[in-house]
């Protein structure tokens, strides 16, 4: 790790300010890596208060990246403050919706020109894949800061034809208003798509931002935040704070002055935040939160698309995917033949070195995380569930666990219940033509965030969209997502949406101004 101080020139609009910081120098997948390490407050990089820092590790070989600066209560809210005046007098609050729309525009341009280098940091840092990364960690990000750049000048409200007050007339009228300062708390399996999911909504309502990124995966965020200078994002309107969900987290959550939380992690914590966002100022919340998704294969489908989707809806992101599919149910007349061929494609999986091309399974994202996957193999296993394929740990340097498969699931085994966030697929058999013995099985979870159903039969494909209880169906298809279409859950999947025009609709208020004339 070097710490070297950069200037860096911003080349965004007309802007000629400087900004300073103390950057991370390494070389990677053949490339010079330099971003910062510090927090991103009122456009400066700054360290924090007390000065304390937190390490991040690559999981590929569990070496120490560098030190991030770990803030505190005091550096929260000296974040919020700048957001506020941001929000409140400055430049951003002064120029048109189309102006914002064109600085958005400019973040996604020089996205796109540092895509490589912010996918080999995503890399580095969570273990994703780097072909994967560069598709969809940055891909996707980069896609959705465009589509909400676009929404920025087509936020209008209506005219709402009211009784009148005879003898006089009267009109009203609403207007979507930007709700304020926003908090955001990611999670750390898509580090900066969860950033841009969020973020680029609050930003093209015209709020402005602090966040709080998971606090094992804080790199590509602190690189963005360089980038949303050279854009020339106005100071203050977006902030990042690295640290822990327990301070810097919680201090975002119960700060008075934040208006809207989006959060995006476990149901759990997502509880302690629903609360703590009632008890400090009643502050609006969306959440996205845990999953065990259903996948239904039934015996008329066609049945190497379902092996090949239903690989990925469990292994996609080494199954640090917040949809994937958490238990599959097989159709009794083709559930042994599913099982062999999964087993068998299963085994051809190359696993290694994030950022070597030919490889598509990396480690866990971090060393808790892993050591939660093996106790949960083990926990299946003692239950009785058949261990068909993996489950081990591999015996090299980095966290990475063998794709693992088990079948003869049955319904009360925790296994079937919990969500592993992990690469494990969960098989349970059903009897053939039993639709509404599935389905009820499907449902008989507290989550709801997203569902798959793989058959040729159309009536049965819309029945199972009908009936299934989850936010997101995907028929003969799996982790189909598109920033036009809007995401989220239902149940203790959590509420509000991502993406689409609905996500404006978290981070806007509406106003009804009503004329007597
Ligand atoms: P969590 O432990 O819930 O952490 C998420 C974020 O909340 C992190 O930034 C964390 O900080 C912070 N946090 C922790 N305690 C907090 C508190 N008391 N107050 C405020 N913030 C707090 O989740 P995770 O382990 O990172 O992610 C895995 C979970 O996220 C899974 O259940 C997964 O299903 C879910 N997930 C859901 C979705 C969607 S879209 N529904 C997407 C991705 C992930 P630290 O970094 O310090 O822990």
């Amino acid at each position: 790790e070097f710490c070297l101080n950069v200037i860096m020139k911003k080349r965004g609009g007309n802007a000629k300010a400087e900004i300073e910081y103390r950057a991370v120098e390494i070389e990677a997948n053949g490339l010079k890596l330099k971003f910062p390490c510090q927090l991103f407050i009122d456009g400066e990089f700054v360290d924090a208060e007390t000065g304390k820092t937190l390490p991040t590790v690559n999981p590929a070989n569990e070496e120490t990246i560098c030190h991030v600066q770990c803030a505190s209560v005091k550096d929260v809210d000296r974040a919020v403050g700048a957001a506020k005046r941001a929000f409140e007098s400055g430049e951003w609050s002064k120029i048109s919706a189309r102006e914002r729309g064109q600085m958005l525009y400019k973040l996604a341009d020089l996205m796109q020109q540092h895509r490589e280098e912010l996918a080999t940091i995503e890399s580095i840092d969570s273990g994703a894949v780097y072909t994967l990364a560069l598709k969809t960690h940055v891909g996707m990000s980069i896609e959705t800061w465009r589509y909400f750049a676009g929404w920025c000048d087509k936020i209008q409200g209506s005219t709402i034809p009211v009784s009148h007050a005879r003898p006089n007339r009267n009109l009203s009228f609403t207007k979507k208003e930007p709700i304020g300062v926003c908090g955001l708390i990611t999670p750390w399996n898509y580090p900066l798509m969860m950033l841009s999911w969020k973020m680029a909504a609050c930003l093209a309502a015209g709020n402005t931002v602090i966040i709080k990124p998971a606090q094992v995966c804080p790199l590509t965020a602190l690189k963005f935040a360089e980038l949303s200078v050279k854009a020339g994002i106005p100071p203050g309107v977006i902030n990042v704070v690295t640290g822990t969900g327990s301070v810097a987290g919680q201090a975002i959550a119960s700060h008075p002055d934040v208006r809207k939380l989006g959060f995006t992690g476990s149901t759990e914590i997502g509880q302690v935040i629903m609360k703590t966002c009632a008890e400090s100022n009643l502050k609006k919340v969306s959440l996205e939160l845990g999953g065990k998704s259903p996948l239904v294969v039934f015996s008329d489908c066609d049945l190497d698309k379902a092996v090949r989707l239903g690989m990925q809806s469990v292994f996609f992101n080494k199954g640090e995917n917040c949809i994937a599919a958490g238990r599959l149910f097989v159709e009794d007349s083709i559930h042994d033949e599913f099982i062999r061929k999964v087993v068998q494609e299963t085994k051809k999986i190359q696993i290694g070195d994030p950022l070597n091309r030919s490889t598509s399974h990396g480690p866990q994202n971090h060393l808790a995380h892993l050591k939660k996957l093996i106790e949960y193999v083990e926990i299946g296993v003692k239950e009785g569930a058949k261990l068909e394929y993996g489950g081990r740990r591999l015996d090299r340097p980095g966290y990475f666990l063998q794709p693992t498969i088990f079948s003869h699931v049955e319904d009360h085994m925790f296994i079937a219940k919990e969500e592993s966030f992990g690469p494990i697929m969960v098989i349970s058999r059903f009897n053939n033509g039993d639709i509404d013995g599935v389905l009820k099985r499907a449902n008989a979870t507290e989550y709801g965030l997203a569902s798959g159903v793989f058959t040729k039969d159309i009536t049965k494909a819309l029945r199972f969209a009908e009936r299934v209880e989850a936010g997101t169906v995907f028929v003969n298809t799996y982790n189909k997502t598109d920033v036009a279409a809007p995401f989220g859950g239902f149940k203790q999947s959590g509420f509000g949406k991502d993406l689409g025009q609905e996500a404006l609709n978290e981070y806007l208020k509406t106003k009804c101004v009503t004329i007597e004339y």
